[in-house]
């Protein structure tokens, strides 16, 4: 895991919720992107180096509609960049945390992502991300 690659924070209204970041970091989101097998749409922010990506859920079954509901808006996930995401998987299963699915699905931003359960991750859903080449 070699360092920060997004937060993804979940958000009721991508469309009130652009306004307010386009305020906060003087520049317009880069882009919107949906994900349907994600059950979200997303828009990112670069803010220097760092990024942050909004999440909508765009139905009731999607885990952000879920976390919404439980919890309100706020952080949702810290995803990591990986270079080798299977090998990423091999060395996490092996160190005993739960990755969540059989394998790496297309998530936005050209990346292959999977997930850790958060209840191994004192609370926090953390997501391992590979640029797709
Ligand atoms: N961060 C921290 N805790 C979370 C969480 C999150 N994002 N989402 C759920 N939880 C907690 C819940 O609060 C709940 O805790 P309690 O048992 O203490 O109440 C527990 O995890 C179980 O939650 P749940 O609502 O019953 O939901 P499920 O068990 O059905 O699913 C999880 C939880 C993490 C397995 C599921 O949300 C998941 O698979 N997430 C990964 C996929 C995802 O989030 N995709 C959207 C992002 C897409 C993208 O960035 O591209």
């Amino acid at each position: 895991m070699r360092k920060i690659e997004h937060i993804g924070i979940a958000v009721n209204s991508l469309e009130v919720s652009n306004v307010l970041f386009e305020k906060l970091f003087g520049e317009p989101a880069y882009k919107q992107e949906e994900a349907i097998n994600q059950g979200v749409k997303t828009s990112f922010f670069m803010n220097g180096f760092n990024k942050i990506e909004l999440l909508e859920p765009i139905n009731q079954e999607s885990s952000v509609a879920k976390f919404l509901k439980k919890r309100g808006e706020g952080i949702h996930h810290i995803a990591f960049d990986v270079e080798d995401i299977y090998s990423e998987i091999e060395r996490l299963e092996r160190e005993g945390f739960q990755v969540l699915g059989d394998s790496p699905t297309k998530g936005t931003d050209n990346k292959l992502v999977i997930f850790l359960h958060p209840k191994d991750t004192n609370g926090v859903l953390i997501e391992l991300c590979q640029e797709i080449k």
